[in-house]
């Protein structure tokens, strides 16, 4: 046994070293797991709650072991399945065979329903899967300190949009702001108020953050976000005995330290799991259809097929229902120009076409 533990170690030291936070692009997806039979009989179901290599933790959810956490390896027979994705990956439920001295060996993985996903830039690549099953996503954005970047969360939505994924917005650090933080934040925000449910909390006061934590209650919540934004210090005031993974800014760049590196899963509630991810950088547009982006825009939605042309982009073409609502004003002109920048490629990074 001592072996495997020095491995561990070994393990979560190399994970530790290799933060590449922006490298690779973010995608929502949903997969096409091989078929893998059922699970053998005399294993207990958990889900992983945290990876270091090779091995998971495993929070066990079968009556009576409830609240126990075993480290697991994965089975040879299903590291095979490991071609073009993660077999096993933070979010996902297992069932393992128990071992002595709280370790397990994972037999079986249930089938995914959607996955955020670190996509593979080559062919010999894997897929990367940061988060599995996530029920909805939390995105959060600083009012200060980075500053928000609204071209970025139109990204971000994009792809939480093409997988019909349920959208809780965050904006955090409300108490950077001088005498009416509130009615700046409104303004900046205003457009996303109108279609998504925005939380304006500040981790430091405790601002906002109870009434947040009531709409994460019963799912399992993916938070994502650019780095520094305050991720990691929300989870762990809501989540208060678990372990601090918080960065420092440094006074001399005003940047946030990098400081999360791969996925874990907060318990904050019966059947209420939170997890947080790395900031991010690049995101997958090259996966997004031209034809599926106004569906994207979730205040487009009423207008799309009223237009004249049944292939109207809603850029240049007459009698278009959504240039229509955009001169009534019931398009935000913000969120219509970082469509027709995404639309026209104006804004693709190199490379992303
Ligand atoms: N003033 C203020 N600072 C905050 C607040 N929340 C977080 N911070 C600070 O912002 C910095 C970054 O916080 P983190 O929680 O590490 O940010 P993160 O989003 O997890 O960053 P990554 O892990 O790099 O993606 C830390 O120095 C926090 O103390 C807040 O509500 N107000
Ligand atoms: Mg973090
Ligand atoms: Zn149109």
């Amino acid at each position: 046994m001592p072996r495997r533990k020095s491995s561990v170690q070994e393990q979560a030291s190399k994970v530790g070293r290799a933060p590449k936070k922006s490298v690779g692009r973010i995608d929502f997806i949903k997969q096409e797991l091989p078929e893998i039979g059922s699970p053998p009989a005399g294993t207990v179901r958990g889900l992983i709650i945290r990876a270091h290599g090779l091995w998971y933790e495993v929070l066990l959810m079968a009556a009576g072991e409830e609240d126990r956490v075993v480290l697991a390896t994965v089975r040879g027979q299903l590291k095979r399945l490991m071609r073009r994705t993660d077999i096993v990956a933070v979010g996902d439920y297992v069932h393992v065979t128990l071992l002595p001295e709280s370790e397990a060996v994972i037999e079986f993985v249930e089938p995914r329903k959607g996955s955020l996903v670190r996509t593979a830039r080559n062919t010999r690549d894997t897929d990367q899967v940061i988060l599995a099953n996530p029920d909805q996503v939390l995105f959060v954005f600083a009012l200060h300190d980075p500053e928000p970047h609204l071209r970025m969360l139109d990204r971000f939505l994009i792809l939480a949009e093409l997988q019909h994924l349920p959208v809780e917005l965050a904006i955090g650090k409300m108490d950077l702001e001088g005498d009416e933080p509130a009615r700046s934040a409104r303004t900046i925000f205003r457009d996303y108020e109108r279609i998504y449910p925005v939380s304006y909390i500040s981790v430091l006061t405790g601002a906002g953050v109870d009434d947040l934590g009531a709409r994460l209650k019963g799912k399992m919540t993916v938070v994502a976000g650019p780095s520094g934004v305050g991720k990691s210090s929300l989870l762990n005031l809501l989540d208060p005995l678990n372990m601090r993974d918080v960065g420092v800014i440094s006074a001399a760049t005003g940047k946030g330290r990098h400081t999360t590196v791969g996925a874990r899963l907060h318990r904050i509630g019966t059947r209420t799991f939170v997890g947080d991810t790395p900031g991010m950088r690049a995101l997958a547009m090259h996966a997004v259809p031209p034809e599926r982006l106004p569906f994207c825009y979730r205040e487009f939605l009423p207008y799309l097929g009223e237009c004249f042309y049944q292939d109207c982009t809603h850029i240049h073409e007459p009698d278009c229902a959504v240039r229509i609502a955009l001169e009534r004003g019931d398009i935000p002109l913000a969120r219509y120009e970082s469509y027709v920048a995404l639309r026209t490629g104006d804004e693709m990074e190199p490379g992303e076409r």
